[in-house]
């Protein structure tokens, strides 16, 4: 599919999901260098405040800012780049690589919005790689609902919602998807294992590197610099 096509996919549902983008080689080195950087029992990073209002468990890590890597190596493929301009214009930003693990027996992530969707131009562009399958068994899936991205702030409600109109995404070793930050989305619980994606993410020229501070779920909207609930959201239903 011409990139071009890839790009009106995208903008009419929000993703794209590229199967086999990324060679299995460079996925198992990046899998083996999260594994050891994990280890078996990692200890949550984000507040008992945040997990429990979020109803999200994830532990972050910032790979690059620990030096040259294997990781770099994503960022230096023709045809992710290609995308990228395609999508967020010639002088796209890059934001960070973040990696976010989640344990067996964890709840995922909630629905959310990455960043807040008040200006439709001004929005964060997930680059998710993932670097081996995401099976049943395990859990884990990404869950999106196609074309959300142009439905505003997503609405007050279960944080858990199953929707009528929800997708449920299970890359494999070497996918991308590409998942607009104002797309609704979530992960799905972790029944067995672990899992993780590396995410690299990016943003048009207009949006500012803060971009991703502020989360919006159906509960709150949530600030990560200042580890706080900045909007309780229930409210907006009284
Ligand atoms: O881990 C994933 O598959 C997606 C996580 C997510 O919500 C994000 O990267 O914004
Ligand atoms: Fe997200």
């Amino acid at each position: 599919m011409s990139t071009e096509t890839l790009a009106q996919r995208f903008w009419e549902d929000g993703y794209i999901l590229l199967e086999n983008f990324f060679s299995p080689w460079l996925m198992d080195a990046l899998n083996e260098l999260i594994i050891d950087h994990f280890g078996s029992d990692p200890s949550m990073f984000h507040t008992y405040e945040f997990m429990s209002k979020a109803k999200t468990e994830v532990i972050p890590w910032f790979p690059q800012e620990e030096g040259p890597s294997a990781f770099d190596e994503i960022e230096a493929e023709e045809r992710l780049n290609q995308l990228t301009e395609q999508l967020l214009g010639a002088r796209w930003q890059k934001l960070y690589c973040m990696v976010m693990f989640s344990k067996q027996g964890t709840v995922g992530q909630a629905w959310h919005q990455d960043c807040p969707p008040d200006r439709p131009a001004f929005f964060n562009l997930n680059r998710l790689v993932y670097t081996t399958d995401i099976r049943e068994k395990i859990g884990g899936e990404v869950m999106v609902i196609p074309g959300s991205h142009k439905r505003g702030e997503i609405s007050v409600g279960d944080p858990n919602e199953v929707f009528q109109d929800q997708k449920v995404l299970r890359p494999r070793k070497g996918s991308l998807i590409l998942l607009h930050g104002h797309t609704w989305h979530r992960v799905g619980a972790i029944k067995s294992g672990f899992r993780f994606s590396i995410n690299y993410r990016s943003m048009p020229e207009c949006a500012s590197p803060d971009i991703t501070d502020t989360c919006v779920y159906r509960n709150m909207r949530y600030s990560f610099s200042s580890n706080s609930m900045i909007l309780d959201r229930t409210q907006e239903l009284q």
